[in-house]
């Protein structure tokens, strides 16, 4: 039996009179703003009230009620899925138990103290500011410069202590569910589901373990159940304390990431029964297929990419930060979106950067579903730790809680220890001979592996990100493993620099942008609206990069004419960058094996390297994503007057594609075509053409002259680009008098465009209302019309044609300065 303490709390200061109204689970600053105590903390400069909240301590309370029946239970234990962080528990006025850790799951045997009748519960919450500071003054942690100092010290998200996107905002409570457990001669202790794959059939493996409480025979029964209904079922009638079932799964219906086929899942279910009665039961969706990392020796280093049922495929995805700063905001409704956001732009890959927390289960489920791999690194950044006795032993608990709870799911593709710790220590200037140093060879790459190999060795561990394999050698070896790669941006390098490199795979690359104008209506008042105010400046965390953003425009654009140009434009360069260096990646298949560019979303509303921004609304980078990561992917290298054309296909058959170019002036006038068909074999990038144009481009018809191409699969168009021979600000945009015409079918708005000449980076935008477009972002030729269609599923707001084709804004890159 289970009695759940979620719901309605109270809460208050502590040392403060009155008690408030409170939601469990939820938090202080969350409460407190559904009360209308204190303001949208993302509101101008909110930020630095609430951070005042951070600095007080907190305590909870409710009362409830225990029959009898209830408390006859065997054992009775208060379940905490997550208490933020440093909690000190009383039921009845008794303390229970001190937490330490909101990564863990705490379990406290509390059956001694709980009363028939009414019974309270008190949860007090000591500052987590306060805690860091004191640890910091007595022994100071090397970290970012971002975050409030000393928190490497708290088992607490990093980035909640602010970030270079992140507001200092570290807000706190009971952040997950917490019940009263009752359990009856034994319980379900451990399920560990393991499968070895055949020919022609899957060994599926489950393994239980029991704890008993009292003696007495328990019957275990699990069943299996594929995707298309079919039961198989084994039991055992007197269990041992540990028990095996095999699984033989013949004609496995395999699990494959988006792209490379379909996502189904078999349904495990176990119940333990003690006299009839069921004691325990649980259940996990698990999908059959293999993910391994290979990291081997090759002709240009140490290889690192991942193989899914033995295919060898190019991780395309973004790096994940936690959805909000108020995590009671989340929801598996906003994670559904973002998933689906991600599958929409091709992704198969997403990183669970370490400086947030681990993901609730549901977010596993949607990737399982959607087909995402998950890389899940543990939650370690950017700093250093001092590996004391109490901090080892509360990370061990950690591990064990998350990797227990994740390690079942079909999307999970490898765990990492931290994120960029090994470089810290190795590149950032951190003190040579240091205790912290030997405690990082322990923490990563002694305690972690090993537990590692005790609880998930099938699933692939890799010390740090980037790594060269860890032991310090050499982490940022653009050769050997994974590598994040940021002279482009925080070095100031222009985008052209990725073209130097073919890493193995680049698991961060990053380039900044502004959010959409409405997320900065909703943050902003009128006199804020300048990149250089102090209420945008407070909403950029990285030092100075609003400059930086400028900076950047001065060498690619055109000096924007107002305030939404400078957005837009920040936009559109931001999304050239990262298509500059995945293009490259892709064209480079087989010796670099993926790409996962920073950051897929963000926490607040911010300037940021997000390409999705905290409203949701896709910035012109993911629009970007969707065309970079597409499974055929047409991409130029243009060098000087030369244009090399290629084709990826990432797909699991061989294609034919028929390739017409053509040089065009700025009317799009053909100056030059030619068409190539030719046979790309699955799983390769080719180079279809080099072409060169020394001829035409003279230096005037550079600024004049664009190149062309369009991808044709089985007779139909399935892509264009085009690429300029100079700079876009040097360019010569006409006037392309955009024209638009909105249709409406049952479930969609197609919008039917045409132009007068030559018009890049169109964008389509709703006038107080959002939408996800097909395309957006794209060129239109003057010979050509292009059609957009709008899912009316993803309209924000219901709008009927005419309202829709009023409120639809237009604009292209040459409105930047006209
Ligand atoms: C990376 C990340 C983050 C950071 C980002 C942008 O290296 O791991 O720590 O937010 O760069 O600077």
């Amino acid at each position: 039996m289970e009695f759940s303490l979620d719901g309605i709390w109270e809460m208050r200061e502590i040392g403060e009179e009155e008690w408030l109204t409170a939601t469990v689970p939820g938090s202080v600053m969350n409460d407190l703003l559904t009360l209308g105590k204190i303001a949208d903390p993302f509101y101008r400069d909110n930020e630095i009230e609430a951070y005042r909240i951070a600095e007080k301590s907190y305590e909870y309370k409710r009362s409830f009620t225990l029959t009898e029946e209830f408390l006859q239970q065997d054992q009775i234990i208060l379940l905490s899925e997550g208490l933020d962080t440093f909690a000190t528990i009383y039921i009845n006025d008794k303390e229970i138990a001190r937490t330490n850790n909101m990564h863990r799951t705490y379990e406290m045997d509390v059956k001694e103290v709980l009363l028939q009748g009414e019974n309270s519960i008190k949860v007090q919450f000591a500052s987590p500011v306060k805690f860091i500071e004191e640890r910091q003054k007595k022994q100071p942690l090397v970290g970012v410069e971002h975050a409030i100092p000393g928190y490497p010290y708290a088992r607490k998200a990093h980035s909640m202590f602010g970030w270079d996107w992140g507001p200092k905002i570290p807000d706190f409570g009971i952040w997950r569910s917490i019940t009263l457990v009752g359990r009856n001669i034994g319980y379900l202790d451990d399920v560990y589901i393991t499968q070895q794959h055949f020919e022609n059939h899957v060994d599926v493996n489950v393994r239980v373990q029991i704890e008993r409480l009292l003696e007495g025979d328990i019957e275990l029964e699990i069943t299996v159940t594929s995707p298309d209904g079919h039961i198989s079922t084994q039991n055992v009638k007197k269990a041992m304390n540990e028990e095996n079932f095999p699984f033989l799964i013949e004609e496995p219906k395999l699990w494959w990431p988006k792209g490379y086929g379909n996502q189904p899942l078999y349904d495990i279910q176990i119940t333990a029964t003690a006299a009839g009665k069921i004691v325990d039961h649980k259940k996990y969706q698990i999908g059959l297929r293999t993910i391994e990392v290979k990291h081997e020796a090759d002709q240009w280093g140490k290889s690192f990419e991942f193989s899914v049922n033995g295919i060898s495929l190019f991780a395309k995805g973004a790096n994940y930060i936690p959805e909000d700063s108020l995590i009671p905001r989340t929801s598996r409704q906003r994670t559904e979106r973002l998933i689906q956001d991600c599958v929409e732009a091709n992704f198969n890959m997403i990183r669970i950067w370490g400086g947030g927390y681990y993901p609730p289960d549901y977010f596993y489920e949607l990737c399982d579903q959607y087909g995402l791999i998950v890389w899940q690194d543990f939650m370690f950044a950017c700093s250093a730790y001092d590996v004391t006795k109490g901090f080892a032993e509360t990370v061990k608990q950690e591990v064990i809680d998350n990797v227990k709870r994740i390690r079942h799911h079909a999307s999970l593709g490898i765990w990492c220890g931290n994120n960029e710790v090994e470089e810290g220590w190795e590149y950032w200037g951190w003190p040579e001979r240091s205790k912290f140093r030997t405690d990082y060879i322990k923490l990563f790459e002694v305690m972690l592996p090993e537990l590692m190999e005790n609880l998930d060795p099938e699933t692939f561990y890799w010390p740090s990100s980037p790594s060269s394999g860890g032991g310090f050698d050499q982490p940022r070896n653009p050769d050997v493993g994974d590598m994040h790669y940021w002279d482009v941006w925080h070095g100031r390098k222009p985008f052209t620099e990725y073209r130097k490199y073919h890493f193995r795979f680049c698991s961060e690359f990053g380039f900044q942008s502004f959010p959409s104008i409405k997320t900065i209506e909703t943050f902003t008042e009128e006199e804020d609206r300048n990149i250089f105010s102090y209420v945008m400046e407070k909403h950029q965390k990285n030092d100075g990069a609003n400059g930086l953003i400028l900076s950047y425009l001065s060498e690619n654009f055109l000096y924007p004419k107002d305030f939404p140009s400078l957005l837009y434009v920040s936009q559109i360069q931001q999304a050239e960058a990262i298509k500059y260096g995945v293009e490259h990646w892709r064209r480079n298949r087989g010796r670099c094996m993926g790409s996962l560019y920073w950051q897929l979303n963000d926490c607040w509303p911010v300037a940021s390297w997000s390409s999705i921004d905290y409203e949701g609304r896709w910035k012109a980078l993911h629009y970007f994503a969707k065309k970079f990561y597409d499974p055929i992917l047409l991409s130029i290298q243009e060098e000087g007057t030369e244009a090399d054309i290629y084709v990826t296909n990432d797909t699991l058959g061989s294609k034919t594609v028929k390739v017409e170019w053509k040089l065009k002036t700025n009317r799009s006038r053909i100056l030059k075509e030619g068409t190539i068909v030719q046979e790309i074999p699955s799983l390769t990038a080719q180079k279809l053409e080099a072409l060169s144009f020394a001829d035409q481009l003279t230096l005037a018809e550079k600024r004049r002259v664009y190149l062309e191409a369009l991808l044709y699969i089985d007779g139909e168009l399935y892509s264009t680009t085009t690429v300029l021979f100079t700079k876009a600000k040097h360019f010569e945009f006409l006037d392309p008098q955009i024209h638009h015409q909105v249709k409406e079918t049952d479930d969609t708005f197609e919008i039917e465009l045409s132009s007068a000449c030559f018009a890049k980076y169109v964008e389509l935008d709703l006038d107080g209302a959002d939408c996800i477009f097909n395309e957006n972002y794209f060129d239109l030729s003057a010979d050509r019309s292009k059609k957009i269609v709008v899912k009316k599923e993803s309209l924000s707001q219901k709008l009927s044609s005419r309202t829709f084709q009023d409120r639809l804004i237009v604009r292209s890159i040459y409105n930047i300065a006209n």
